[in-house]
């Protein structure tokens, strides 16, 4: 899955483009080196950021759906958790929802059920304005298990056939490093549940973290991003959600070669 932010202020891109037609572009260029999936987001969720608002999002995503949609066959994924974002989307051509809320706004779950979409549920504890003020979790795999349980039975309530549910820890979401390994070295905890797991690690802060250097830019972050890609792979991670497509499909050409199931 590569990372299309279409908003003006993308930190770990930089990459503010400035037409749709560039945007489809950058999402053609993913697609050739190997994404499967492109993730298309109008709204910030960076640490300390807040909401765009529905009309602002709307405005983002929409042409570039279209346009993608009207030029190419690659999985379309919209990164969003607003329920009117989520229709406009699927009507203007997206295949599958990813809610980094886990479809907890009020109207998502009716919105993506009618959708009949698969979706993704991520795991965040807070909001994207405070997550990463004081993370805290007694057991953080139990937990972050358990919420994606509960929202799994609310999906399927809501009527969302369970197997086009994809579950997602949420790394860096109100985690701090302790956490973000714990759930890395328990990756297979999620797989177990015997639905897709989605890992998002690229050019995430626990890369400046290890490598010990909190200087280290986003755009300098592709070794961690790398490791951390194939980490999740080897785990079980059905979906690897990245900014650098080309190096990861690299990497993981390579792995399937060694592994023979190329
Ligand atoms: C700050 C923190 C800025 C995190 C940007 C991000 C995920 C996601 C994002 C993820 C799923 C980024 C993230 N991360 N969706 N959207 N899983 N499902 O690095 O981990 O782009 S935003």
């Amino acid at each position: 899955m590569g990372v299309l932010n279409v908003t003006p202020d993308s930190f770990s891109d930089g990459g503010a483009y400035p037409t749709p037609q560039s945007a489809v572009a950058a999402a053609l260029a993913m697609a050739t080196a190997g994404a499967q999936i492109i993730d298309v987001g109008g709204e910030s969720t960076r640490p300390g950021s807040g909401s765009p608002g529905v009309a602002t999002e709307l405005s983002r995503v929409i042409p570039v759906i279209t346009e993608l949609r009207r030029v190419s066959s690659v999985l379309i994924s919209v990164d969003t958790s607003e329920p009117d974002v989520m229709r406009a989307a699927v009507a203007a051509g997206a295949d599958m929802l990813n809610d980094v809320r886990a479809l907890t706004r009020p109207g998502a779950l009716a919105a993506a059920a009618e959708a009949g979409v698969p979706v993704s549920l991520m795991h965040m504890q807070g909001t994207p304005e405070t997550m990463q003020q004081r993370p805290h979790y007694r057991d953080v795999v139990g937990e972050v298990l358990a919420f994606l349980r509960e929202r799994v039975a609310g999906c399927v309530a809501a009527g969302i056939p369970p197997d086009s549910l994809i579950l997602d820890p949420g790394f860096g979401f109100g985690k701090n490093l302790e956490h973000n390994l714990a759930l890395l070295r328990h990756l297979d905890v999620f797989v177990a549940e015997g639905l897709p797991v989605l890992a998002g690690l690229s050019r995430k802060g626990l890369i400046s973290q290890l490598a010990g250097d909190p200087q280290v830019p986003a755009s300098g972050r592709l070794g961690g991003s790398l490791a951390l890609a194939l980490q999740a792979r080897a785990s079980g991670a059905r979906i690897v959600r990245v900014h650098d497509v080309l190096p990861t499909v690299q990497a993981f050409r390579i792995m399937d070669a060694i592994e023979n199931n190329s």
